[in-house]
């Protein structure tokens, strides 16, 4: 609806400390369950993690700090383009 404005986002987080499957999946799942996120995807072999968000609702930091609860570091972002998928 045209009341409510999305502002949908790609950022590509580099993560530090992802060994294994496990451990891309644990981010996964905290960044996919972070109000806002649509979809989020993590690579453990390129330390990455693809998120599309709304960021009227949520913002990369905050995203960072979701990866960091995890146990994870989140040492940066590369802000993609709106609304381009991967
Ligand atoms: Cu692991």
């Amino acid at each position: 609806m045209a009341s409510t404005q999305s502002q949908l986002q790609v950022a590509v987080i580099d993560i530090e400390g992802m060994t294994c499957q496990h451990c891309a999946q644990s981010v996964q799942q905290a960044l996919a369950s972070t109000p806002g996120v649509s979809r989020a995807s993590v690579d453990v072999a390129r330390n990455e993690a693809h998120v599309t968000f709304d960021s009227s609702t949520v913002s990369i930091a905050s995203l960072m700090q979701a990866v960091t609860r995890t146990g994870f570091t989140a040492v940066g972002f590369t802000r993609g383009p709106a609304g381009a998928g991967d």
